[in-house]
């Protein structure tokens, strides 16, 4: 079912699964390898924000929509619009009015956007696991994306893992790069990005990029399993270890997201409620009945 209000998206489309807690999320400029512009990075933010607030939704598909009219071909994403590309970054353009009507300075302020870098950022902190939904080409800014994700399922098939960043004078020199070396290692992630070299779904897999390789018709059937899993697991539990995992690499920003969490955790206890009360009540607070445990 579309998402309310995500018939306005031009470059994603957004979608709830039927019996399962979990949406998709597309990418739908199958026609360019659903490479992103400016206004389809300010979607997939949307979209990826609604789910991240959503209480009832516990995993986010990520994905490409295809095949492309033009020659069949499929991709997850081949990275950022080069097309738009300016002396700064990613340039809104005529055909795409994502900005119109907004203030004048804020406009100024956009010019040369690589945004994506937020899209990340909030992949990697939602409190509930993503997974990249590879049914083609994962390229550049969006072989980016599957690294970031917390799973990627591939299709057999089509699906294919290039880094072309240095081959048109880009780099990205967080998630995409350093965590995909913790996840295949320093010297594979290194070939990665300085050979470019094309790398199938099983490849992908035994490099420990990729969870699973699937044949193609069965890619998305695959992935609804997989997040009906996931989503009949505790909430709690769930946001606890993917922030657990996140920590070790994310410093203290990190640390903060899970002491978050910890603190929530700790809300829910009398023991913090006696803390609460005492202080609305204006008494001294009776921790007397919490033992000291060890
Ligand atoms: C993706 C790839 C390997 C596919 O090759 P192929 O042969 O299957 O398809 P083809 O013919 O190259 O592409 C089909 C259509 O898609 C467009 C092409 O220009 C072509 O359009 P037409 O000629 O039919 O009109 N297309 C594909 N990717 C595009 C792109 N990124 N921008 C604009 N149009 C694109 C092959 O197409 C390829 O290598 N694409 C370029 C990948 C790339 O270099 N991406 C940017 C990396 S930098 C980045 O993403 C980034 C970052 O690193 C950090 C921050 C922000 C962004």
């Amino acid at each position: 079912e579309p998402v309310d209000g995500s018939a306005d998206f031009d470059d994603i489309t957004y979608h709830e699964a039927v019996d399962v807690p979990a949406v998709r999320i597309a990418f739908d400029r199958p026609e360019k390898r659903n490479a992103f512009r400016p206004g389809t990075v300010d979607e997939l933010y949307a979209a990826l924000d609604h789910a991240r607030k959503r209480a009832d939704i516990g995993c986010v598909l990520l994905t490409g929509n295809g095949p492309s009219e033009k020659d069949g071909g499929w991709a997850f994403c081949a990275g950022g619009d080069q097309s738009v590309r300016g002396g700064s970054g990613y340039e809104y353009r005529d055909d795409d009015e994502a900005d119109e009507g907004e203030d004048e300075l804020v406009r100024e302020a956009k010019a040369g956007r690589l945004h994506v870098l937020e899209v990340q950022r909030l992949i990697r902190f939602m409190p509930k696991p993503v997974v990249a939904v590879v049914p083609g080409w994962a390229v550049g800014g969006g072989h980016s994306l599957h690294v970031v994700c917390d799973l990627t399922l591939a299709s057999e098939e089509h699906a294919k893992f290039l880094q072309t960043d240095p081959d048109v004078a880009s780099f990205d020199a967080g998630f995409g790069s350093v965590y995909l070396a913790k996840q295949v290692g320093q010297k594979k992630a290194r070939e990665v990005f300085f050979r470019g070299k094309t790398y199938s779904a099983e490849e992908a897999v035994d490099m420990g990029m990729a969870n699973e390789a699937i044949p193609h018709e069965e890619l998305e059937d695959v992935a609804l399993e997989w997040a009906e899993e996931m989503t009949n697991k505790s909430p709690m539990a769930m946001r606890m270890l993917k922030y657990a995992f996140n920590m070790t690499d994310d410093g203290l920003v990190g640390q903060q997201v899970f002491a978050g969490e910890a603190t929530r955790l700790g809300y829910m206890t009398d023991e913090a409620q006696e803390g609460r009360d005492a202080f609305l009540e204006k008494r001294d607070p009776d921790f007397s009945d919490y033992p000291w445990f060890y």
